[in-house]
């Protein structure tokens, strides 16, 4: 039987590394796409360029809010696996729109859920849920899949309702429902104002000289950072096992935002050297004294997640998951690719010439 895959958020970080991973093994892919004023399809170009397009590669018009919209193309489309990615997915911004984040990355689960339902409910569910559930409990960490909620943000709350009603059609339908509880996972097609990524645009921009420093937030928050495209592996492991049940996917590792700074300068064997404290924070180039690193408490949030860290046993044992990619490994990715598309050099090339 051939495989039918719908992704939403198909033209996003995650959706991209996916569809790639799902036509590479012969499935038939299908991603929703929203109208835009200008074209954003830069993640999924290279796919839409490719000998798949229109004959296992299919793009709709759609949005995740509008139910008729689902159901239809539930009905069209008859996937036998569903990943559910699209969302409003920047926390500090879900504070600034919680009444969209709300909808879209919240009740939007049910419409989606629900379109299935009614069409037989018959396909495996893959729900994008987050680590920003577990918010506020530091004394919880290493976090599990027996770790209790908290969640700190609109876009967490909106989630922990996805997470809840996934679970709640899984049991009442006995629909075949994952969560998939994934931390932060990166790579060199991540959003521009995520953190990781804001830091290795920063950095190119510096060396191309077209950007003074980097400005951020808090830097003392941890993070569990994997690299993407192994966490879109793990997706795919879950709608394989035998009965539907949710994972926690991460690294088993927490670094400091202060920490991804300091490994993505040492990629271009640049030293900070930090003065200050709060927002009085400046890292400054070791060897020639340039201010590289402030802090702008425009970038603070509300409430902050400050410490995740991931127990990723239960995946790793039960769907054979593993990561490839470690932190040092993803933080050379992204500065590389970001270093070579806006400076057109490697970081090779820019310590050459800084020891010339
Ligand atoms: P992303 O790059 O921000 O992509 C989000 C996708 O959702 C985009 O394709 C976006 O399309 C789409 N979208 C947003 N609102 C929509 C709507 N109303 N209707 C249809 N599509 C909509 O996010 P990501 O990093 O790939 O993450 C994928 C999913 O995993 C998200 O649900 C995210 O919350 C969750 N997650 C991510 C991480 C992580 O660290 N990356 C960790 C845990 C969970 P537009 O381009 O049109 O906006
Ligand atoms: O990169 P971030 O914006 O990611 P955050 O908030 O952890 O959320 C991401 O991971 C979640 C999984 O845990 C996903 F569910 C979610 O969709 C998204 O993909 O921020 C990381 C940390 C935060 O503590 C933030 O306060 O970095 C801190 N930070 C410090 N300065 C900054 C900045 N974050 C951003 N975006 N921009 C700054 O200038």
């Amino acid at each position: 039987m051939q495989n039918i895959a719908l992704i939403t958020g198909i033209n996003g970080q995650d959706g991209s590394y996916l569809a790639e991973f799902l036509l590479e093994r012969g499935y038939e892919v299908h991603g929703l796409l929203r109208r835009h004023s200008t074209v954003n399809t830069s993640r999924i170009d290279h796919i839409i360029k490719s000998d798949y397009h229109k004959i296992k590669f299919f793009l709709h018009f759609g949005d995740v809010t509008d139910s008729s919209n689902m159901m239809r193309l539930i009905a069209e489309i008859r996937p036998t696996e569903v990943y559910n990615l699209a969302a409003q997915s920047h926390v500090g911004i879900s504070f600034e729109v919680p009444e969209y984040t709300a909808d879209a990355t919240g009740v939007s689960t049910l419409k989606l859920l629900e379109a299935i339902r009614v069409n037989g409910g018959n396909c495996r569910y893959y729900q994008a849920s987050t680590s920003e559930l577990f918010g506020g409990l530091p004394e919880t960490a290493p976090q599990s899949e027996t770790t209790p909620f908290f969640p700190k943000s609109p876009y967490g709350v909106a989630k922990l309702y996805s997470y809840w009603i996934t679970v709640n059609y899984r049991e009442s339908y006995n629909m075949y429902a994952c969560n998939g509880i994934l931390f932060n996972h990166e790579s060199p097609r991540r959003g521009e104002n995520f953190v990781t990524r804001k830091i290795t645009l920063a950095i190119a921009g510096i060396i191309a000289g077209t950007q003074e420093k980097l400005s951020l937030g808090n830097m003392n928050a941890k993070r569990d950072w994997g690299f993407a495209g192994d966490y879109v592996a793990a997706m795919w492991l879950m709608l394989r096992q035998s009965k539907p049940d949710d994972y926690v996917i991460a690294t088993n590792e927490t670094h400091t935002v202060r920490e991804f700074v300091e490994a993505a300068f040492a990629e271009l064997s640049i030293e900070i050297r930090w003065q200050g404290t709060g927002v009085n924070e400046k890292g400054y180039d070791a060897e020639t004294g340039k201010l590289l690193v402030d802090v702008n408490p425009e970038f603070y949030r509300p409430a902050e997640v400050e410490y995740l860290w991931g127990d990723s046993t239960k995946a790793e044992k039960e769907l054979g998951w593993k990561r490839n990619v470690d932190f040092k490994g993803l933080v050379k990715m992204m500065v590389d690719a970001d270093l070579q598309t806006v400076a057109g050099m490697t970081a090779e090339d820019y310590k050459r010439g800084r020891t010339d």
